[in-house]
């Protein structure tokens, strides 16, 4: 029970939709008219994959950290979690076509990220400041006893066994630069749909399982579409979906497939 917390607000998968995040903060009063942190001692978290798909992924990024540090010197809290697409940005910047091993597709990393929607813009725009703070990101967090992360999978098990060292293990797989080890990196950020079959709690289940091993009662996820995923018409999306007993909520509003940018109070 947490009492007199703070308002907590979490979004997902802006993909280079800043003008859209702009309205959607604007409405909850979190930012201003001109864009300026506003919400006093809220706190909102992000839930990864800021770029590709969209026309300002690095705009995107840019506003995040302005945010961030306008919101904690009115003590609030913006914090932004790392999603696949994220990932698959600095592999492409890193690595561009060289063969990936195993990978049938061509161009390698630079292809495979153009073909999940990686916009030239963005990679053109990536400074050393976009790219530290990328790889500076936290993959999970336990806020107010929801577990947040960006992608719908047990993959993060193959990381650690706590937050904090699924989080060192995710800092250290941005730091080595075998490309093998970065097909896997990207493959264990970009698996879904591993709590669909869930409906029946039980405490070592997929979603028991995440939820023993980081803490929370609630996972909250992006990274799969309400409208591709979850059978929400584009026009209809308006909340999150909780699926999985209750223990989970979806909160992708598929935003580039004609949903929308859900922004959604957890507290
Ligand atoms: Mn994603």
């Amino acid at each position: 029970m947490i009492v007199d917390a703070a308002p907590l607000f979490v979004a997902a998968d802006v993909h280079g939709h800043r003008a859209e995040l702009h309205d959607v903060l604007r409405d909850a009063g979190l930012v201003d008219a001109a864009g300026r942190w506003s919400g006093r001692d809220a706190r909102l978290w992000f839930l990864g994959d800021y770029v590709d798909r969209g026309p300002d992924g690095i705009g995107v990024i840019a506003d995040v950290q302005r945010l961030t540090g306008q919101a904690a010197a009115a003590g609030g809290e913006v914090g932004a979690l790392l999603g696949n697409h994220e990932v698959q940005l600095m592999a492409a910047h890193l690595f561009g076509t060289a063969p990936v091993p195993g990978w049938d597709e061509p161009d390698g990393f630079r292809g495979g990220w153009a073909r999940f929607g990686g916009r030239d813009d963005d990679l053109r725009r990536l400074t050393d400041t976009h790219a530290a703070w990328i790889v500076s990101r936290p993959a999970m967090a336990v806020v107010d006893d929801h577990l947040l992360v960006h992608s719908d999978t047990t993959a993060y098990l193959e990381f650690g066994e706590s937050v904090a060292a699924v989080n060192a293990a995710v800092a250290a797989s941005f730091a080595g630069r075998d490309i093998r080890g970065w097909a896997e990196f990207c493959r264990r950020m970009s698996a879904r749909g591993a709590f669909r079959d869930s409906e029946t709690a039980t405490p070592d289940d997929p979603v028991g399982t995440m939820l023993r091993t980081y803490g929370g009662s609630m996972l909250v996820h992006g990274h799969s579409t309400l409208t591709k995923y979850f059978g929400v018409a584009p026009g209809e999306v308006a909340e999150g979906v909780r699926y999985a007993g209750g223990r989970v909520l979806a909160i992708d509003g598929g935003v580039y497939e004609g949903g929308r940018i859900l922004l959604t109070r957890l507290v």
